[in-house]
C-alpha cells in the first residue's frame, strides 16, 4: 500500500454538498492526510453505496465522513456497513436549512454511533478525523499539536 493511500473516505449524498466537501477537504490537506471523496446516495444508490462502505476498511482507510441533506441516512448507512468510526455532517439546505438533516444525523439507535458535527461544519468533520488518525499516527499527532498550540496566537 503506497504512502498515499486514502487514510479518510467521504461520500456524500449529491455533487450539490460539494461546498462542505471542499471545507473537509481543505482541512485534511493542510495536515497531510490522504482522503478520496465520492459521491453515493443511501436512498438513490443504496447498493453502491453499501459495496463502497463494505470495502472501504480493506483498502486502508482509517475514517469516514458522511455528508448528506434533508433526510440524511447516509452516515448511518455508512456506519451499518463498517466499523470503522463515522463522522456525520448535515448538509445545510433545503426548506429547513440542516435541522432536519442534523435530526436525521445524531439520532442514531444505541450500538450503531455515528459522531456527528454541526450543520454544515465539515471542517470539524476533518478536524476530528485527524483526532482519531493522531492516535495511530505520530507525524499526524506532531502537526495537530501545532495546529492546536497556532490557535493561542490569536489570544
Ligand atoms: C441529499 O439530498 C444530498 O446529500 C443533498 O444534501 C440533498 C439534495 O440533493 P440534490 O437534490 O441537490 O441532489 O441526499
Amino acid at each position: 500500500m503506497s504512502d498515499n493511500s486514502p487514510l479518510v473516505g467521504i461520500l456524500s449524498g449529491s455533487a450539490s454538498d460539494k461546498p462542505i466537501i471542499d471545507k473537509i477537504t481543505g482541512v485534511l490537506d493542510s495536515f497531510d492526510i490522504p482522503w478520496e471523496y465520492n459521491v453515493l446516495s443511501a436512498h438513490r444508490t443504496p447498493n453502491r453505496c453499501a459495496e463502497y462502505v463494505k470495502g472501504a476498511e480493506g483498502k486502508g482507510i482509517k475514517v469516514m465522513i458522511g455528508v448528506a441533506g434533508l433526510a440524511a441516512a447516509l452516515p448511518g448507512v455508512i456506519a451499518a456497513h463498517t466499523l470503522l468510526p463515522v463522522i456525520g455532517v448535515p448538509g445545510d439546505g433545503g426548506p429547513m436549512q440542516g435541522s432536519d438533516a442534523l435530526h436525521s444525523i445524531v439520532q442514531m439507535p444505541p450500538g450503531i454511533p455515528v459522531a456527528t458535527v454541526g450543520i454544515g461544519n465539515g471542517r470539524n468533520a476533518a478536524y476530528l478525523a485527524t483526532h482519531i488518525l493522531a492516535l495511530g499516527d505520530e507525524s499526524i499527532r506532531s502537526r495537530l499539536a501545532a495546529y492546536r498550540e497556532g490557535l493561542g496566537d490569536s489570544e
